[in-house]
């Protein structure tokens, strides 16, 4: 179903007429009041007045990670924190989270295209939501809460963890919408099995899937083994949340960008180039309407494709395929972002290991593991008395606390990692993508 028939279904000349307003005034408005943007487009020489068409978006300055960074945690917000109702983080590259806030009307906008997002995975009023998505800093749960509510569907706000008690709620309550991450799903199905609960007899007709990689052979694992459309969305904290866009249950090909909030494109991941439709790329997104935290070409750095052929569904919106890949190292661990560095600060930290290690990330019945091996200091190595299993709690903990994931901590013999002669390769991702 499509809930905002006016705006999904707009000719494009009309699209591109909203985007081009929206711009100019995004232009003046961060101009005026971040002053890394004022900074930023005085470096390109470019004016807010000199986006006369939309082409000229190019003439724009990229927005990286690092920029939030250097900016956190509220130097990016384009209006006074007492406009600001909610934040939420997300993992950044090093210890610190990358922050991100919301007026009131963003809340308000974000519910809107979250119901739009439901509505077009085949949501409706009357529907009860399962919502396993993690409730907190993180997007997912909330993102999707609001927007439930927002289309009239029931929620069940159970976020995640608790597998076992998460079986027995939706075997009594009849939830007919499953949201949550791709793998947590399927080790839904497998907690369900081990409690003689057939997954299939319960209730659901469709899940809403995302915030995680995965792959067209796992959605038939999902929908054969769950018993359910399983629908890819597509998101991420620093553009809104989840609700940038999803499929559509007609077609469930390609997720429909919301472009009357969000302008895409897709860039060269090494030259920044602009490539055409249809040639893959990095994505980028400017954001049209947020007013706590708007962003101009945030490079995503996730691998994408965008095309403009027609949708059956008859939305108009550009699609853009599954993502493919990351044009950096940041890894997502059961659903939490985890970038190398995040955990080399915390040995690095320490006097008893040696900068030496390696992460290793597997999928083992459906749930993403983590074992850091790193080697021991020599000194502490010879100190045959130390006891070295309190120290791996000692490091597991950390990273625990540094990084929300926990993982499995490994001490090694000094040298016993291999030491390389060009790029070290800190991480092997045995998670095969079937
Ligand atoms: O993951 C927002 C979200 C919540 C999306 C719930 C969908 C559902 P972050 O924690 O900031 O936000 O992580 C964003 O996750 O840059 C991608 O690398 C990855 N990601 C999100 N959705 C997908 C997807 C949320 N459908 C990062 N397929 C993004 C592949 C995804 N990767």
């Amino acid at each position: 179903m499509i809930h905002d028939e006016e705006f999904e279904t707009l000719p494009r000349e009309a699209l591109d007429a909203i985007q081009l307003k929206r711009l100019q005034q995004l232009a003046e408005k961060v101009y005026a009041t971040v002053p890394f943007y004022k900074k930023a487009f005085d470096k390109k020489g470019v004016k807010p007045e000199d986006i006369k068409a939309l082409e000229d978006l190019q003439k724009l300055p990229f927005t990286m990670k690092q920029d939030l960074r250097d900016n956190y945690p509220f130097a990016m917000f384009a209006t006074p924190m007492e406009n600001v109702v909610r934040i939420h983080a997300s993992s950044g590259t090093t210890g610190k989270p990358t922050v991100v806030g919301y007026t009131r009307r963003d809340i308000d906008t974000w519910s809107w295209l979250m119901a739009r997002t439901l509505a077009a995975a085949g949501t409706h009023r009357g529907d009860i939501v399962h919502n396993a998505y993690g409730y907190g800093l993180f997007t997912g749960g909330l993102g999707f809460h609001y927007g439930a509510e927002r289309l009239g569907a029931s929620v069940i706000p159970v976020s995640g963890g608790n597998t076992k008690r998460q079986i027995l709620l939706m075997k009594d309550f009849g939830p007919t919408v499953l949201t949550c991450t791709p793998s947590y799903a399927l080790h839904l199905a497998e907690v369900a099995a081990d409690e003689g609960v057939d997954f299939k007899s319960l209730k659901f007709r469709v899940g809403v899937f995302g915030a995680e990689p995965w792959t067209e052979n796992m959605r038939l694992e999902i929908e054969s083994q769950l018993g359910m459309e399983a629908v890819d969305i597509y998101g991420l904290s620093e553009v809104m949340g989840p609700g940038v866009a999803v499929e559509c249950i007609e077609a469930k090909k390609g997720l429909h960008i919301f472009e009357d909030h969000f302008i895409p494109e897709i860039i060269h991941p090494e030259t920044g180039e602009v490539l055409p439709y249809g040639e893959p790329g990095e994505l980028v997104f400017t954001t049209l309407t947020k007013e706590a935290f708007p962003l101009i070409r945030y490079r995503t750095r996730d691998l994408s494709v965008l095309y403009r052929e027609p949708c059956k569904c008859g939305r108009t919106l550009v699609r853009m395929g599954r993502i493919t890949g990351r044009s950096d190292d940041m890894l997502i661990v059961r659903g939490v972002n985890v970038f190398p560095s995040q955990i080399e600060s915390v040995l690095m930290a320490r006097k008893d290991v040696a900068p030496y290690y390696l992460l290793i990330v597997d999928r083992i019945e459906h749930m993403d593991t983590l074992q850091v091996d790193v080697e021991i200091s020599e000194a502490v190595f010879s100190d045959a008395v130390k006891d070295l299993q309190h120290v791996e709690r000692d490091i597991e903990k950390d990273i625990k606390d540094m990084l929300g994931v926990s993982c499995k901590v490994r001490l090694v013999e000094p040298k016993a990692i291999q030491r390389s002669e060009g790029k070290a390769q800190r991480v092997i991702d045995k998670r095969k993508l079937r």
